[in-house]
């Protein structure tokens, strides 16, 4: 096979960066919308509980609250959310709650490996059930100017790590999305550099903030939220939040993420939130809260300043907000 891998800067630009569908997706999100509350569309959030065999972790769920983590703007309404998502492996707009349902979550086995202690495999039902969860309200800003408010579950991303024994000379946890082209039609085009990858320091990754999800809206997470198991780094762009998890492996190298492959002049390692530094194609002073269409000045670091300001201080020449 005669397969040209384009790079980033040779592709058309609407393909190569999320913002062109920024405007047509919010147009047919109200269309959906408003079809919907007339009747005319099924509920995917439900067809999704009813097609699939029942969750083994279903009964961890609703999880306790942590009241630490507060909101200042209401939770995101569940279904606007569940319709209204980036998961590039199903496709590059909004739109893409049913084609997610071809994601399968069971069995889902995850790799901790690279620079550890010793390597090892754990299903996701083991690795739950080891670590329990409990419910955070975190806010979380995309790089293309809009935000959501969701009720996570999971555990701190600090436990998985405690987990994995890092060597001493591990600076960086590399992240690694699933790969199958036979399910995910995003895959099927090579010019994306699959699979999604991000990366964070280690001493990010045993933040309190960083989390890993495995239930939302009090359920085990939705397939299009990245079941069964994605990133939650509120202080950070959106694209950092990597969805269906497969892969955990500790380095000593800065991984490149799939959208510093795609476009580097975009989007880098860091992509730590800051109003004032814009995009080299759209301001970041303010953000469309998805579901209400209400706009806010966004704050710096998202908001989470307190928890996560130290971990950049002596690093101020770096790209710390790309
Ligand atoms: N594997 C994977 N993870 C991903 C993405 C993706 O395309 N593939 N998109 C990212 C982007 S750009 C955003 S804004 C969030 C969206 O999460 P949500 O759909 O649950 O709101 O997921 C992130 N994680
Ligand atoms: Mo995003």
């Amino acid at each position: 096979m005669n397969v040209i891998r384009r790079r980033g800067w040779e592709m058309p630009e609407h393909l190569a960066t999320p913002e062109h569908m920024f405007l047509n997706r919010r147009a047919l999100l109200t269309a959906g919308a408003a079809a919907a509350a007339i009747g005319l569309v099924p509920d995917l959030a439900s067809a999704q509980r009813v097609s699939d065999i029942p969750d083994p972790s279903a009964d961890l769920y609703p999880a306790k609250r942590n009241e630490k983590y507060t909101l200042d703007r209401p939770i995101t309404d569940e279904k606007i959310n569940g319709n209204y998502n980036n998961f590039f492996e199903f496709g590059s707009s909004k739109n893409i709650t049913r084609a997610a349902q071809a994601l399968k979550i069971r069995p889902w086995t995850i790799k901790l490996d690279g620079m550890v202690e010793k390597p090892m495999e754990v299903g996701i039902d083991d690795l739950v059930r080891k670590f329990g969860v409990e419910e955070r309200l975190y806010r979380l800003r995309c790089v293309e100017a809009w935000s959501m408010a969701v009720p996570w579950s999971g555990f701190p991303m600090a436990k998985l790590v405690e987990l994995a024994k890092p060597l001493s000379s591990a600076k960086y946890v590399r992240m690694e999305t699933f790969l199958d082209k036979a399910i995910a039609p995003g895959q099927r085009q090579t010019w994306y550099p699959w699979p999604y990858v991000e990366g964070l320091t280690i001493a990010e990754a045993t933040n309190e903030l960083a989390f890993l999800v495995t239930g939302a809206y009090g359920k085990p997470v939705a397939k299009v939220h990245g079941a069964p198991i994605r990133l939650a780094v509120p202080w950070k762009y959106g694209f950092k939040n990597i969805k269906s998890i497969v892969r955990f492996s500790f380095t000593d190298k800065r991984p490149k993420s799939y959208w510093e492959d795609l476009q580097s002049s975009e989007y880098g390692f860091w992509a730590n939130v800051n109003p004032e530094v814009s995009h080299p194609r759209w301001s970041q002073a303010s953000e469309e809260l998805i579901g209400t269409g209400e706009r806010r000045p966004t704050l710096l670091f998202n908001g989470y300043g307190e928890y996560v300001a130290d971990l950049y201080k002596g690093l101020e020449a770096e790209r710390l907000w790309v």
